[in-house]
Parts: structure tokens; C-alpha cells; sequence
């Protein structure tokens, strides 16, 4: 009797064993033979592609499934809205290319349904940190342009399924002007769900400004449309903005396979960055910060994020500026943002504890009414233009195409003009080769060949600046390109004069004929005193 007991106790431990590794593997299993390779024919795959390879998580991860919410609970997430006839009101032909569309398998999608269970994919360890009871509501703002209705509804549902619900105040959608108006209307039958739709193309970046100036909470949540958030994604988010306003946070970037929408974990190690052509790339963390990490809840530091999915303070969105409306349709936005938040004393960072999944493509779906390579170059131009004074000549160095292409108009800098007064001369540019003393001219009639900038280290007439042609004294001094690596061109000032950092010579205006050249610096010696003159 004891051995029969035993026997069948044993018989349904691995009855039990065997159940669950068959779930575990129906939830990853590539379910569909279709194949990739109609997804990857595009002319802008290049400027798209993020490089998804080597994101991935090598560790096994802790076998621990998010579950849906029971039926009864999801009645009352999804109110009057009907799903069923939302769905299947569109769905693919047979024979039809489920790429074509949207660049990824639309019928894989459609086929998971709205609410599947994903892998918590976070350090175990994250479960157990704690948040404030207090934490602030937050309005997401989702934009699309002609989304799959079943990525853009289990972005969606997964917001509802996995936030604390008294965290979401309210979920925006900003319809960019899709082919199918209704898309937007019906899901704003869903309970929190309002739907704003632009009266014509905007691109993404106008379509966030509009969001967020709708949001009606103190902090902003920005999802692409085919995303899938994770448990407990956003308290940390929140958390960190809670603590302090300037941070913008972002989670880390998990991968929701494109041909058999399998969720997979990225890989905690990386944080953002880019190359001088404004090319989004993720880079490694410094190993030293590595090495010191011995918590790997906290947070990352970052110095771009990619983009589409963060969290931040309303008003400090608002105090930034916002972004560059001037930008359209896709690219750039990214990195004129986190420039902004990192120089007007802010931080970014990427919270390992917060976990989203994003549908990650190798070509855009949608058209670019200017074309896709134009459109790039004129928002990270801009960004160039308008964020990175002298290195801006790194980022033309590595897009030559950049030069000459349209960018618009961008906000005149606020930069201050000096004259450089010797008794009741200036110092006068004729060409680059030339320079001289000549009589000082007044507001408004002052000549660009006598305003100059005097931003430490360079003596700068535009994009040209003040150099020295030999280190050796009674060397000309000649304008040439303006080049933050050169040391030809670095001065600094020395009591009244104007003293070239390596050599250590003073610029001399050699009177009474000229030209100036540099000399031994001799203490008050009259051709050698500059007074700047700030001008308007
Ligand atoms: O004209 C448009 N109007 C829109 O509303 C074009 C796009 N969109 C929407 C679109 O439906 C989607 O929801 O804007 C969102 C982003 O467009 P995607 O998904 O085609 O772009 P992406 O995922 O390649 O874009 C990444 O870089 C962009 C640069 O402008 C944006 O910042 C995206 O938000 C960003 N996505 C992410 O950061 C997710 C992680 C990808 C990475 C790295
Ligand atoms: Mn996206």
C-alpha cells in the first residue's frame, strides 16, 4: 500500500515537471515557419538598424511567468470596447506577405492574442526592492502611424495588465494621421484611453509635443506602439523622477522577435551612445563601472537613450523646451533631447529594474514624404546646429553629405561679440591670411572683420579662428578653420594680454606698421594690452 502511494506520489511529480517545461517552451517556441527574409529589403535598413545582435541575454533566465489577469479583471480593463471585432476586422489574406505591412510578422501577431504571459525578464533581486507608497500618477503618451492594431492594443492591455492602476492617470494616443481613422477611435473606448488624431502627418516628433501637452499628470511615459511592458516596469521609473525632477529614466530595451514575436531578455550591460554621425549605437558600460557594481538593481547611467521609451517630469520637459519641432517624421529627437538634459544639468539613466519589450525592425514601414536619408540628415543636423558649437565639425567630418543639405531655420545664438580695442585701434581681419590694426568701428556699423568671439581657449571670427603659423616668436598670426584639437589656436588671456598657451608668445601688434605676429610677453607694454569691448 505504501508503495503504491509512493509510486504514484512520484508518477505526478514528473507528470508535474514535464507540464511545466512544455508551457515554458510553448511561450518561446518560434511557432511558424515563416522566414525573415522578406522583412530586410529596405533603402533606409542602414539608418534604421540598431544592431540587435550581442543584445541578448546569455544567462538562463529565473522561470518565472507574468500571468495574465483573470477574465473577470479584464472585462472591467477593457469597458465598452469590443477586442474581438477590432481584431478580426482586419486580418491577412491568404498568400499575402505578412511583412509587407509593417516589416514584421503581422500574422505571428496576430495569432499570440492580446494578452499572452511573458517572462519576467529582471534580476531576481529586483523583486524585492520597494517603492514609495506615494508615487505620482503618469500619463503614457503612445504615438503611431499606421500600427498593427494587435501590437498597438497589446501595447496597450500590457500597460493596463502590469501598472499598479492608480499609476496610470491616463494613456494618450496621438494618431499620426493613419490611413484608418478608426483604429484610434475605438480604442478610446477603453477605459483611460483618450485619442488625439493629427489632421495630417506630423512624424513622431510633433506627435509627442502634442501628447504631452494634453497630459494632464505631472509625468510623462513615452511607449512606441508595438511594445509589451513588464511586471513592475514603471514604479521604478517613477520612483527615480519622484526623487528628483531632472532625471530622465528609461528601462532597458527588451526584444520582441520580429518573425515569431518570441520576448527575449537584452542584456543588462549596455547603456546608449553614439557615433559623430549621430548614429544611434548601445556600447558596453565602462568596465571599471562594471567592476563596481556589485548592486545590479541601481541604476545605469547613460548618456543618450534610444529614444522611444522614458519617463519624465512634465515640467521639465516643458523648462527643456520640449523637443525641436522643426523635426519630422522620425530620428534625431533622441539625441537633441538628452543633449538638452545634460546641459542644462539633468541626467539620464536606464533602470535595470524596469523592464519593456520593443518590437525591433530592420526597416521602416511607412514612407518619408522628403525620403528617409534627407529627413535623418536634416533632424541630426539640426541637433548638430544647435547643441554642438565647435564639435559640430566632427559630425560633418563624419557625414559629408550633411554639407549643404536643407535643415531649416534654427534659433539665432545668443553669442557674444568683442571688439579687441588697442588704444583707439582694433584688430582687424582682411581675408585669412591678413590681419591688422584699423580705426574701431561703432554699433550699428560694425564690421563682421572686427567682431570677435572669445570663447576660452579659441580667439574666434565666425567659424574661423586665431592662430599662430610657427611656435617660435615673431611668428605671423593668421585665421584658419576653427579646430578644437589644435593647439595653434588656444590662447589665453594674461592680465591684458592675449598670451598662446604652448609657446607661451603674446599677440603684438608690432606698431606702427604691423602685422601682429606673437612675441615675448613683456608686462604692460602698450602693443600688447587687448581691451575687449562687448558689442550688441
Ligand atoms: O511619422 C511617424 N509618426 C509616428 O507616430 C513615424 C513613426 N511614428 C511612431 C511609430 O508608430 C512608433 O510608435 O513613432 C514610434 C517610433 O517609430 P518606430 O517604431 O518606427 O521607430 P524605432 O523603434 O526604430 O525608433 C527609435 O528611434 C526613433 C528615433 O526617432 C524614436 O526615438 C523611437 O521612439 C525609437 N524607439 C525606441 O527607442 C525603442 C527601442 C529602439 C531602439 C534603439
Ligand atoms: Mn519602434
Amino acid at each position: 500500500m505504501r508503495r503504491i502511494r509512493a509510486n504514484a506520489i512520484l508518477i505526478l511529480t514528473v507528470a508535474w515537471i514535464l507540464g511545466t517545461f512544455y508551457y515554458l517552451w510553448q511561450d518561446s517556441k518560434p511557432s511558424s515557419s515563416s522566414s525573415s527574409s522578406s522583412s530586410s529589403s529596405s533603402s533606409g535598413s542602414q539608418l534604421k538598424n540598431h544592431g540587435q545582435k550581442g543584445r541578448l541575454e546569455e544567462r538562463t533566465l529565473p522561470l518565472i511567468v507574468t500571468h495574465a489577469p483573470k477574465l473577470e479583471q479584464q472585462s472591467q480593463l477593457l469597458g465598452q470596447f469590443d477586442e474581438k471585432a477590432f481584431l478580426s476586422s482586419k486580418q491577412l489574406k491568404t498568400g499575402e506577405d505578412p511583412y509587407r505591412e509593417h516589416a514584421f510578422n503581422l500574422q505571428e501577431s496576430d495569432r499570440l492574442g492580446s494578452e499572452r504571459a511573458i517572462r519576467d525578464t529582471r534580476h531576481y533581486r529586483c523583486a524585492s526592492v520597494t517603492f514609495d507608497p506615494d508615487l505620482p500618477p503618469t500619463s503614457i503618451i503612445i504615438t503611431f502611424h499606421n500600427e498593427a492594431r494587435s501590437t498597438l492594443l497589446r501595447t496597450i492591455k500590457s500597460v493596463l495588465m502590469r501598472s499598479p492602476p492608480h499609476l496610470i492617470q491616463e494613456i494618450i494616443l496621438v494618431d499620426d494621421f493613419s490611413s484608418n481613422p478608426e483604429d484610434c477611435r475605438l480604442l478610446s473606448q477603453i477605459p483611460k484611453v483618450r485619442c488625439l488624431r493629427n489632421e495630417r502627418r506630423e512624424g513622431l516628433i510633433r506627435s509627442r509635443v502634442r501628447g504631452a501637452s494634453a497630459a494632464s499628470a505631472s509625468i510623462l511615459t513615452f511607449l512606441d506602439s508595438h511594445c509589451e511592458v513588464n511586471t513592475d516596469w514603471l514604479q521604478p521609473m517613477i520612483q527615480r523622477v519622484k526623487e528628483d525632477h531632472t532625471r530622465v529614466v528609461s528601462p532597458i530595451i527588451d526584444v520582441i522577435s520580429l518573425d515569431n514575436f518570441a520576448y527575449l531578455a537584452a542584456s543588462a550591460d549596455l547603456r546608449g551612445g553614439f557615433d559623430w554621425s549621430l548614429h544611434f549605437k548601445w556600447e558596453q558600460i565602462p568596465i571599471e563601472q562594471k567592476m563596481a557594481r556589485n548592486d545590479p538593481t541601481q541604476p545605469i547611467r547613460t548618456p543618450v537613450i534610444a529614444g522611444g521609451i522614458f519617463v519624465m517630469d512634465k515640467g521639465w520637459f516643458n523648462h527643456l523646451g520640449q523637443y525641436d519641432t522643426h523635426m519630422d517624421i522620425w530620428g534625431g529627437e533622441n539625441f537633441e533631447l538628452s543633449f538638452r538634459v545634460w546641459m542644462c544639468g539633468g541626467s539620464l539613466e536606464i533602470l535595470p529594474c524596469s523592464r519593456v519589450g520593443h518590437v525591433f525592425r530592420k526597416r521602416h514601414p511607412y514612407d518619408f514624404p522628403e525620403g528617409n536619408a534627407l529627413t535623418y540628415i536634416k533632424n541630426t543636423r539640426r541637433a548638430a546646429e544647435v547643441w554642438m558649437d565647435e564639435y559640430k565639425q566632427y559630425y560633418y567630418a563624419a557625414r559629408p553629405s550633411a554639407q549643404g543639405k536643407a535643415f531649416g531655420r534654427i534659433p539665432e545664438q545668443e553669442v557674444a561679440y568683442s571688439l579687441l580695442k588697442q588704444g583707439g585701434l582694433c584688430l582687424e581681419s582682411h581675408g585669412t591670411d591678413s590681419l591688422g590694426l584699423a580705426e574701431c568701428k561703432t554699433t550699428p556699423n560694425i564690421p563682421a572683420s572686427q567682431k570677435w568671439t572669445l570663447i576660452e581657449p579659441q580667439i574666434r571670427q565666425q567659424d574661423l579662428c586665431l592662430a599662430i603659423t610657427a611656435f617660435t616668436a615673431g611668428s605671423k598670426v593668421r585665421l584658419e578653420p576653427c579646430n578644437i584639437k589644435e593647439s595653434r589656436q588656444k590662447w589665453k588671456p594674461r592680465g591684458p594680454a592675449l598670451q598662446h598657451m604652448i609657446s607661451g608668445l603674446c599677440l603684438d601688434s608690432q606698431p606702427p606698421s604691423g602685422p601682429p605676429l606673437v612675441a615675448q610677453c613683456r608686462p604692460q607694454v602698450a602693443s600688447q594690452s587687448w581691451e575687449p569691448q562687448l558689442v550688441t
